[in-house]
This record gives structure tokens, C-alpha cells and sequence, in this order.
């Protein structure tokens, strides 16, 4: 008896143990890696309200789809509810979850209402069963009820009553990646690609499949797995197979695959000499491309194609326009069902600067707008949201308004090349929401862009939404554990506009993080606040990022703009800001749109504010609604986002205990690093334009550092002094260095203050080529040390490299000697700025 009872107990845990192995909480633990599709266990009191559901789940059908969808539900309901579903195929032998399309499953009347990858949840007896149907009107309309139905059990709603029909606001529900074949990704800031890796598709591609199974869940149905500055080689015979094994990864789960492709593709790796799209063999060319492709990839989605933008070549190396090279290669794919996606983002970066009528905003729709219903319908032009490159704030593009008789997709970007490189906290959808909602006024009639876009203001019979995401090999795959917030909010968004960013948002915290209320209202409310706060201490009123647009995209770089031919000019000078794009005196911008929302912005009276720098000239001095000038408003944004920055950390502070320790950590981290990255944004955008208007802060603060020791003034030993440049990337423009030859250099001061509890921030940079090390000690007590290791994207000192090392709770007296010593390692050669000594009591 009592052996028996042993072995019972035994078999207990053994199987526990499995089914804890089994589940996806476990296996990936908190990572990241599991995002928004953690299934975490419910609380006893809701597991209970879901004790009568069935048993097992079957499906009617064999398809790969349908299983991933069959294997979702027993994969959620595990991990949510404990229970493990038996899985069957065909009509139910007991009471079950039902998984078919709606014509498949038994006695279920047909609705006219479900849509392509639309589905039905409901529920009702078939065979004599009491059954919860899944009815899609294709195989992904299941695998999609399914996700919504797991989603529906994550936050504890009833399903008692259930009967809803979903569908997609929009047809095109498309991601980007931007990999390129070597494994870097352009603009990624996740490591490397998941599908390549020197030169090949990746043996394993698991990761793949993980990230399909993501975009499913949140209703996308596409991706383009290549760089848009596309590789030749990705067509090249002896690749196409291996492009077969990422589609065969994807397929499960209704992603279909497609490539960025060189239009010189013809000649570049054709062999050719030509790749003009009305040359008879350059057509012939791409039709057997094409077939070439779909006889090993049957559901290949299409091509991506950049074309006479950026270097590179396009038609009008031939004198022919987008429309002719668009449909040539739309034509080789019509028949097997692809689609070409032709990116509107075609300008000159080689524009004359000192022609003030010059605009690249402009380009867009000069190149466009007249090829109105030339192109063909399998065309789809992939227009950036805004008519520059992913600011922190544009306008939409007035492109949306000029395509009546052609397809269009949005393009968005997950991926935060403009907006914190996924090391700031961002969250984009309240930005995406108000470009959606705009109301273009075509006709003066209602349109809002989300309708355009979707093909339904013209009835198109394509279009819809695409998002750069370049997620990588990062084992939360976008480097920053609240970023994923930003796909979760696209995929959202692409499946139905009308959702707030704030629903949103909470729907995302709860699934990734719980549903203990402090943790929903302290991260939703930090997310919601984001893109805000990195305006304000970024580029606010429209002025544009004001990054460093030659190189990183990232830390600030107010003249990298001006001066040059890639016409991200904002026109600071002396005296005023901003771009004059009115009719009236500018570049005529504001024509390209319908009349009511040109009539808005050509007055600088009605332009809204957080747009004025982009639309009009203005002097520092012109007076804002806020009655405060345009200079003092520079000054307080930057100061009020960089305080934010500061306040995001004690937000998540609160958090500590709430949610698991290695989010908790990692989060941290990367919130402390932004709030010490803003305080160089604030400081590097005030003080330029300090220097250059010549008007002084109201409240004393820009160019006034009194808690600061610079480095330059301390005592040096090994260090030399060094001017930064752009001088406003390091304080009063000079940092301190090793020479290349010294092993390790000091620097040292005295501190002047009354005795207390001070907080202690070492200003130093972190290049990319090296890895120094620092310690501090005060008097002969080493305080803190550590390795300057944190990537950043630049290998001079400056804004991108610029960052802080925190030392709280040091206890100080007058005459204390602070010491830093830096070891230097390669090209990194243990950079300081400043140390800034405040006391506790001031945080
Ligand atoms: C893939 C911006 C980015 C480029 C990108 C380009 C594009 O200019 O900086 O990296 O190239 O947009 O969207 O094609």
C-alpha cells in the first residue's frame, strides 16, 4: 500500500516536472523570449471560471496552419490553466474546441460578414457536444481566432456567451526586416539577423519560427526577411533554396515570405547588359525569375523593391519612371498571385542646400503623384508615414492624399532608428495613432489615412500597413524588454486602427508582464509618456530629431543636418528656426496637400505648435500660445523631458519585487542609462543653440553647471586634455584621455561641499573599439569600479559615446580627494567629461 502510495507520488512529480518542462514559461523562463505569449499560470479564483471547458481540441483539416493553431491552444490552455488538451482531428467525440474554417465546421450556419483572415469565436453543439468553435474564414482566420481566444482566457474574460467575428481592418499586414546576407541588420539595435549569417540562410532557423509564431499572434501576415538596400545575390539560383527553407519556417503560421530585391538585379547579377524594364529580355528576365521562385516557394508573397534613392539604381537610369519598373517586375510575379511593393521613399540627397525653394519633403510626391493609375494592380506603393525618414515628429505624408487609382501601404518603423535605437524607451503607437486618425480632407471630405491606406476611400483592391522591425538574435529580440511593446502596438494597429494606445498598452503589460495593477498603471503610463518625453529633450516643435543624421542616427548632432545635400535642414541659424514650406515664401510644400489641411499649415497662426519648426521660419524670439518665446521653450522642453527621463527610473524602481528579477534588472539598466543620455541631449541642443542665438535661459540653467568637476580642471596624471567635437557633446567642449601609449592615467580632485550623503555621477564615454576600466576612490577607498562595455554605436568621444556611471549613498567631507583612475584598452583610451557631486537630499 504505502509503496504503491511512493510510486503514485513519484509518477506526480515526474509528470509535473515534465509538464513544467513542457511549459513555455519554464522552458524560456523571463527572459523576453516569450513576449506577450508567456501563458502565464492564472490565479486559482479565475482558473476556476474556466473549469467547464472542454477537454481536447480538434481540428477539421491537415494543414500546417491548423496545427500550429491546434498546438497554440493546447500550449495556452497549459500554461494558463494547468490543462493539458487532447488533441483530435476531425468531427468532435466529445465536447472540444472546434478548429476549422467556417465552411468546414458541421451545422455552422455561413456569414457573409467574415472577411479574408477574419474568424468567427462561438460556440454550439455539434454531434450532440457542447462545443467552443474557432471558425475562420481561411485557415489563418483560425490559427487567429485562436490567439484571440487564448488572449480572451489570459485576461480572465467569460467565455459563456462567446460570439464575435474579427477581421482585419486591411488586406497587407507586412513586416520588414532589414538583414543583410553577411548577419548585420541595418538599423537593427538587437544583434544579428535570425535568418543569415555569413553569406546564408542560418541552419537553425527555430528563431524563425518563434518569431513567426509572434507576428501571427498579433494578426500580421508577411515579411520580407531582407535588407531594402537589397543584396543581388538573394536571387541567384543556388540561393533560392535555401530562401525555400526560411518560407517552409514561416508557413505554419500564415506568414508568407517575400525579398527585397536590386532592380539592376537584371544586369548586377543577371548577366544582362541592361536592366531597363521596357528591354523585351529584362521582362523576359523577371518572368522567369519569377517562375524560377514560385516552382520552389508556391506561396511566395512578392517583391520589395528601393529604386533610385540612396544609391540605389532605378528606372530612371533609363529615363523611365516607377510605374514602368514597378509593373515589369508586377507583371513576372501577376500570375502566380505576388505582389511588388514599390517604396515611395525616392529623393536626392545631392540637393542643393543653399536653394531655398529646394525641399526634400517634396520628393515623394513630385515622383509619385503624377504616375497616379499607372501602375498596375498588383502594385503596392509603401509610403513612409511622413515625408522625411521616421522623425521623432513629422507630419504625414501628403502622398496619401495624391493616389487615388493606385494601391498603397503604410510604412511604419518598429525598429527606433530616429527614436532611442531601442535603448531610450519609446513607444511609438500614440504617434502611429494620430497619423492614422489624420483626417487627409480629400475632397474635403472625411479621410482619415488609416481608410486610405486600407483601400477603403477608393476602393483599392489592396493595401494596408508594413513596418520595419529588424528584430535579432537578442534573446528578447529588440534589446530593450519594454520595446516589444512597440511590434505588439503595430500588429494591434495593422488588425484594427480604431484601438487606443492606451487599450493598447494595457492589453500588452498585462500579457508581458501580469496584471498586478501598480505594475499595468506604472508601465502603461511610462509608455504612454515616452515618445513625448524623448521629443522634449530631443528635437520638440518639429525642428526634427536633431541627431547626428550622417552616422549613427542617434545622439544629438544639431549641424550634421545643414549644410549638406540629404535635406534634413531645419534652417538654425543666428536668428531663427525652422523650415519655411508655404506657399506664400517657402518651399511650397504645403500645396502637395488637400485644400483645408494646406490652408491649416500655410499659416504659421493655425499650424499646431508641435509642428511649427516644420513648416515655418521662425525667430527664437516669435511668442508661442504658452506665451513663452520659441528659444526659452527649447531651453524648458529639454530640461522637462530630461527630468521625465530621470522620473521613469524611480517609476520602475517602484516596481522592484513586482515582476521577476532579470526584467526587473535589465529594464532598470537601460532606464538609468537613457535618464544619464538625456541629461547629454539636454545639454548638447541648449547649449548649441545658446551659442548660436546668443539668448540667454530665463532661469539661469543652460551653460551653468555648478555641482560639475570637469575633467579638464582636475588634477591629470597620464590624461591629456582633448577638444570634442561638435564642442556641445561634452561639457564645456573638452573631455580628458589617455595618450596611445600610457597603461593607465588618473585624475584627481578635492571635494569642496559640507559633510553629507552625496550621489555621485562620472560623465564618461564608452566607444565601441575598446573596453577601459574605471575606479573611483575616495581617499584610498575604492568606491566603485567597472568596464566601459555597453556597445554603443560610436568609436569617437562625443554625443553617442557620452554616458554616466551612478555612484549613490557616498559619504563625503570637505578636503575628501576623489580619484578616477582609467585603464585604456585599444582604441577606446578611457575617456572622462565631468564628475557632478549632488547631495542626497537634492534627488
Ligand atoms: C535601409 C533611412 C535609413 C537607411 C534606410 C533608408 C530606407 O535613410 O537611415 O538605413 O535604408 O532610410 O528606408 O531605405
Amino acid at each position: 500500500m504505502c509503496r504503491h502510495r511512493l510510486a503514485r507520488t513519484v509518477l506526480l512529480i515526474a509528470v509535473c516536472l515534465c509538464l513544467n518542462a513542457l511549459s513555455p514559461l519554464r522552458l524560456f523562463a523571463e527572459t523576453g523570449y516569450e513576449a506577450w505569449l508567456r501563458y502565464a499560470p492564472l490565479d486559482d479564483s479565475t482558473r476556476q471560471k474556466y473549469a467547464s471547458l472542454p477537454a481536447s481540441v480538434t481540428i477539421l483539416g491537415d494543414s500546417p496552419v491548423l496545427h500550429s493553431a491546434q498546438e497554440e491552444l493546447i500550449r495556452g490552455v497549459r500554461g494558463m490553466l494547468g490543462r493539458t488538451l487532447g488533441a483530435a482531428k476531425g468531427e468532435p467525440k466529445e465536447s472540444a474546441f472546434v478548429l476549422g474554417t467556417v465552411g468546414n465546421v458541421p451545422g455552422l450556419r455561413s456569414r457573409s460578414d467574415i472577411g479574408a483572415d477574419g474568424f468567427w469565436l462561438t460556440s454550439g453543439r455539434i454531434n450532440g457536444f457542447d462545443c467552443i468553435i474557432v471558425a475562420g474564414n481561411n485557415e489563418r482566420g483560425v490559427l487567429y481566432g485562436v490567439f484571440a481566444l487564448l488572449s480572451k482566457i489570459a485576461h480572465g474574460e467569460n467565455l459563456a456567451s462567446l460570439d464575435e467575428v474579427q477581421q482585419p481592418y486591411a488586406p497587407i499586414r507586412w513586416v520588414n526586416q532589414w538583414d543583410n546576407l553577411d548577419g548585420r541588420i541595418e538599423r537593427g539595435y538587437a544583434g544579428r539577423s535570425i535568418f543569415f549569417d555569413n553569406g546564408s540562410v542560418r541552419t537553425d532557423l527555430s528563431r524563425v519560427r518563434d518569431y513567426a509564431r509572434l507576428l501571427a499572434s498579433i494578426g500580421l501576415n508577411g515579411c520580407t526577411i531582407n535588407n531594402v538596400n537589397a543584396d543581388p545575390k538573394v536571387l541567384a539560383d543556388d540561393f533560392l533554396p535555401q530562401l525555400a527553407r526560411v518560407a517552409d519556417a514561416l508557413r505554419p503560421w500564415g506568414i508568407q515570405m517575400a525579398i527585397s530585391v536590386q532592380f539592376s538585379s537584371p544586369k548586377t547579377m543577371g548577366g544582362l547588359d541592361t536592366f531597363d524594364p521596357l528591354d523585351p529580355r529584362v521582362i523576359d528576365w523577371w518572368r522567369k525569375k519569377a517562375e524560377q521562385i514560385y516552382q520552389q516557394i508556391p506561396d511566395f508573397g512578392g517583391f520589395v523593391v528601393k529604386a533610385d534613392s540612396e544609391g540605389q539604381l532605378g528606372p530612371s537610369a533609363y529615363g523611365r519612371t516607377p510605374a514602368d519598373a514597378a509593373n515589369v517586375i508586377a507583371r513576372a510575379l501577376k500570375q502566380h498571385g505576388g505582389v511588388v511593393f514599390y517604396r515611395a521613399f525616392v529623393y536626392n540627397h545631392h540637393l542643393d542646400w543653399r536653394d531655398p525653394k529646394n525641399d526634400r519633403a517634396k520628393a515623394a510626391y513630385e515622383n509619385f503623384h503624377p504616375l497616379d493609375g499607372k501602375f498596375d494592380d498588383n502594385v503596392i506603393i509603401q509610403i513612409k508615414h511622413g515625408p522625411i525618414d521616421f522623425q521623432v515628429r513629422e507630419p504625414v505624408s501628403p502622398l496619401f492624399s495624391g493616389l487615388e487609382k493606385t494601391n498603397q501601404a503604410i510604412e511604419l518603423q518598429v525598429t527606433q532608428e530616429y527614436t532611442g535605437q531601442q535603448r531610450h524607451l519609446c513607444f511609438l503607437a500614440p504617434m502611429w495613432e494620430e497619423v492614422l486618425d489624420f483626417d487627409l480632407r480629400i475632397a474635403n471630405h472625411s479621410t482619415p489615412v488609416k481608410e486610405v491606406i486600407s483601400g477603403r476611400t477608393f476602393r483599392r483592391p489592396i493595401g494596408g500597413f508594413v513596418a520595419v522591425v529588424n528584430v535579432g538574435m537578442d534573446k528578447n529580440w529588440l534589446g530593450h524588454p519594454l520595446a516589444m511593446a512597440n511590434l505588439y502596438a503595430y500588429g494591434r494597429l495593422a488588425w484594427d486602427p480604431n484601438l487606443s494606445a492606451p487599450t493598447i498598452v494595457d492589453e500588452w503589460t498585462r500579457l508581458t508582464f501580469g496584471s498586478d495593477p501598480l505594475v499595468v498603471k506604472t508601465i502603461s503610463d511610462m509608455q504612454l509618456n515616452s515618445w513625448h518625453v524623448y521629443e522634449s529633450y530631443t528635437g520638440p516643435l518639429g525642428a526634427g530629431t536633431l541627431t547626428d543624421i550622417l552616422e549613427s542616427h542617434y545622439g544629438p548632432g544639431v549641424e550634421a543636418s545643414e549644410r549638406n545635400g540629404w535635406g534634413q535642414w531645419h534652417r538654425a541659424d543666428h536668428d531663427g528656426i525652422g523650415m519655411d514650406r508655404t506657399v506664400a515664401t517657402g518651399t511650397g510644400f504645403v500645396a502637395q496637400y488637400p485644400s483645408v489641411v494646406a490652408k491649416m499649415y500655410e499659416s504659421l497662426a493655425s499650424t499646431p505648435e508641435e509642428l511649427l519648426l516644420f513648416f515655418h521660419h521662425v525667430p527664437y524670439t516669435h511668442v508661442l500660445r504658452s506665451s513663452k518665446t520659441v528659444i526659452q521653450h527649447i531651453y524648458d522642453s529639454h530640461y522637462e523631458g530630461a527630468e521625465h527621463a530621470q522620473q521613469f527610473v524611480e517609476q520602475w524602481k517602484s516596481l522592484r519585487g513586482h515582476i521577476d528579477d532579470v526584467r526587473y534588472a535589465a529594464t532598470l539598466a537601460r532606464l538609468e542609462y537613457q535618464a544619464g543620455h538625456a541629461i547629454v541631449w539636454r545639454d548638447a541642443i541648449c547649449n548649441w543653440f545658446l551659442r548660436t542665438s546668443g539668448i540667454a535661459d530665463t532661469k539661469g540653467r543652460v551653460g551653468h553647471y555648478p555641482d560639475r568637476v570637469e575633467a579638464e580642471a582636475m588634477q591629470l596624471h597620464g590624461y591629456e586634455p582633448v577638444e570634442v567635437s561638435p564642442p556641445e557633446t561634452a561639457s564645456q567642449g573638452k573631455a580628458v584621455q589617455c595618450p596611445p601609449s600610457a597603461q593607465k592615467c588618473t585624475a584627481i580632485f578635492q571635494f569642496k561641499g559640507p559633510a553629507g550623503w552625496y550621489v555621485l555621477d562620472v560623465q564618461y564615454f564608452d566607444q565601441n573599439n575598446g573596453e577601459s576600466k574605471f575606479q573611483v576612490r575616495v581617499g584610498d577607498q575604492l568606491v566603485d569600479e567597472w568596464t566601459a562595455n555597453d556597445h554603443l554605436p560610436a568609436t569617437k568621444i562625443g554625443g553617442d559615446s557620452s554616458t554616466r556611471r551612478r555612484i549613490p549613498g557616498l559619504a563625503l567631507r570637505p578636503g575628501d580627494q576623489i580619484r578616477i583612475d582609467g585603464v585604456p584598452d585599444q582604441a577606446e583610451r578611457a575617456p572622462l567629461d565631468y564628475v557632478e557631486i549632488r547631495s542626497e537630499d537634492r534627488r
